[in-house]
């Protein structure tokens, strides 16, 4: 099977085209102009053509680019551990544009990292030296990710993209991609349909088997992928099963690193502050965290250099991410869309949001978490807020509240989880939460301005937060996300006192007086 090579290997970049208003001296960002670009901005100190790629990576998100394509330029770069090149794909038709930049610029963008009070200078990264795209060529990404170089499928396909039912644990083989493609295997549409087809190449031809590493932001995101891909394998490919058990490994991981949605006015200021013009950087935070625990297939990477740790067992720095920071921005993301704030950084610096905020977090989350080594939970709290507070990062409140009905059941409802374990019933700021949360649905805030419900179900969940109304207990009913709750009594009592006092107060005063003890 012939693989195209144009869609493989980056060329050299022959861009002469102008753009109207193009400033002086400004470059566009590809490796023609790397050694003029030099000046202004960290450029990659390796030779691109000697890296090999060993990793392939699922979904080049702006976060793909903040955090492991950063982890893998310093090893590179600091390290000359010239084998981690990543090989970037995308699958999905909306990921075109991500394509078309990366091609205009052999591979290459800018990290623009932001610190409360500096900008750092931007750092061109350069580890992704091959990019695939699905749409345009299904057989050359399976080719790709049937080679026995690539020891690392890493993914970060997002909360939603695992298509497991919440309920019975199954894999969700009535999703329509899911339909289509097992009609039509050779031309997959998910991430599972593409896995598959690679490893019965490789199973057919007797190579080897890989690790699958998923990035995404989702309790126990290794065995979760395990279970949805080995789900949709018996169903669809059962002859692969044990071949794929024995071949493939899965760890968990927790990832961390805040990485807005670029804004216009970063390119702007790159072109005109650096003379760099590149199409898609990507903004980010200093800190950053991954930690991966050691469950590779055959070899684990030598990591450590740059920084990731290797644990035994994941669940006490998962949890602690997911349930404060990823929690804490949910919450920041509802209440402050309600008020009329766009932004994490403005919500964070309102007292009476943060107020909130620290309560839940010391009440509700606290108590359910273990103490993650090196780190105390207190630490790590008091640096959450520094960050959310940030004010060079403007992550807007719509990128935290897309998808929300994906995010709320595992950044908050895991929390109630472990209360009604261990049957305590200090879950105030939690009920609160989902009454705001069934507000917000509506989708108009306290200033009177509408929003848009950026979720793959918001026909549903406007729907119900309307329908609830009249009937408060309907927004509950969405099992896809609540399954029981509506029948947990000591919830939904709190929950029908909070929903009717946010329908007749503004969320300010609601906040206000929830901190004060008065609803
Ligand atoms: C955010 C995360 O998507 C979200 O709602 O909470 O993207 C968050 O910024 C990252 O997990 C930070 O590591």
């Amino acid at each position: 099977m012939q693989i195209n090579i144009f869609l493989c290997k980056f060329k050299k970049n022959l861009n002469t085209h102008t753009i109207p208003n193009k400033m002086p001296n400004s470059l566009y960002l590809n490796m023609e102009n790397i050694e003029a670009i030099k000046e202004n901005a960290s450029t990659p100190l390796f030779d691109r053509d000697q890296v090999k790629t060993s990793i392939a990576h699922i979904g080049v998100s702006n976060f793909h680019r903040s955090h492991q394509a950063y982890y893998m330029h310093n090893l590179i770069e600091k390290h000359h551990e010239l084998s981690y090149g990543i090989c970037g794909i995308d699958l999905l038709d909306s990921d075109r544009k991500t394509y078309n930049v990366l091609k205009d610029q052999d591979g290459l963008y800018t990290l623009i990292t932001k610190d409360a009070t500096s900008v750092h200078k931007p750092k061109i990264i350069g580890s992704i030296v091959e990019y695939f795209f699905g749409p345009e060529n299904p057989m050359a990404v399976i080719e790709r990710l049937a080679n026995p170089d690539i020891k690392i499928i890493s993914l970060t396909i997002a909360e939603d993209g695992y298509h497991l039912n919440e309920i019975t644990g199954e894999f969700n083989q009535k999703h329509p991609a899911v339909a289509e493609e097992v009609i039509n295997p050779f031309n997959p549409k998910t991430v599972f349909g593409y896995l598959t087809q690679a490893f019965k190449l490789r199973k057919l031809r007797g190579l080897s088997g890989c690790t699958i590493l998923s990035c995404d932001n989702i309790k126990d995101n290794g065995d979760t992928m395990k279970l949805s891909f080995l789900n949709y394998v018996s169903k669809n490919e059962p002859d692969l099963l044990p071949w794929l058990k024995s071949n493939t490994t899965f760890p968990n991981t927790m990832v961390d690193r805040i990485t807005p949605v670029t804004h216009h006015k970063d390119l702007d200021a790159l072109k005109n502050d650096y003379l760099i013009e590149d199409q898609w950087p990507v903004v980010c935070e200093s800190f950053t965290e991954w930690i991966i625990e050691d469950n590779f297939y055959k070899q684990k990477p030598n990591w450590e250099q740059v920084g990731v740790q290797f644990v035994k067992n994941i669940a006490p720095y998962q949890n602690m991410k997911l349930q404060l920071l990823n929690a804490g921005h949910s919450i920041l993301g509802v209440l402050g869309t309600l008020h009329g704030y766009k932004t994490v950084q403005e919500a964070a610096n309102d007292d009476d949001f943060i107020l909130f905020l620290e309560t839940f977090m010391d009440l509700e989350v606290t108590p359910t978490l273990v103490d993650a080594k090196n780190k105390t939970i207190e630490e790590y709290k008091t640096t959450l807020i520094s960050r959310f507070k940030n004010p060079n990062i403007n992550d807007s409140l719509s990128r935290i509240c897309s998808e929300s009905s994906a995010k709320i059941p595992i950044f908050i409802l895991s929390t109630l989880d472990i209360q009604f374990s261990e049957e305590t019933k200090d879950f105030n700021h939690i009920a609160f939460v989902i009454a705001a949360w069934c507000k917000y649905n509506d989708g108009i805030d306290d200033q009177g301005n509408p929003y848009n419900i950026n979720d793959s179900i918001s026909n549903t969940l406007i729907r119900m937060a309307a329908l609830s109304q009249q009937n408060p207990i309907k927004f509950l009913e969405i099992k896809s996300i609540f399954k029981d709750l509506s029948n947990h009594s000591v919830f939904t009592e709190k929950y029908f006192k909070y929903l009717s006092y946010l329908r007749t107060h503004n969320i300010k005063e609601s906040i206000i007086n929830f901190n004060a003890n008065l609803i």
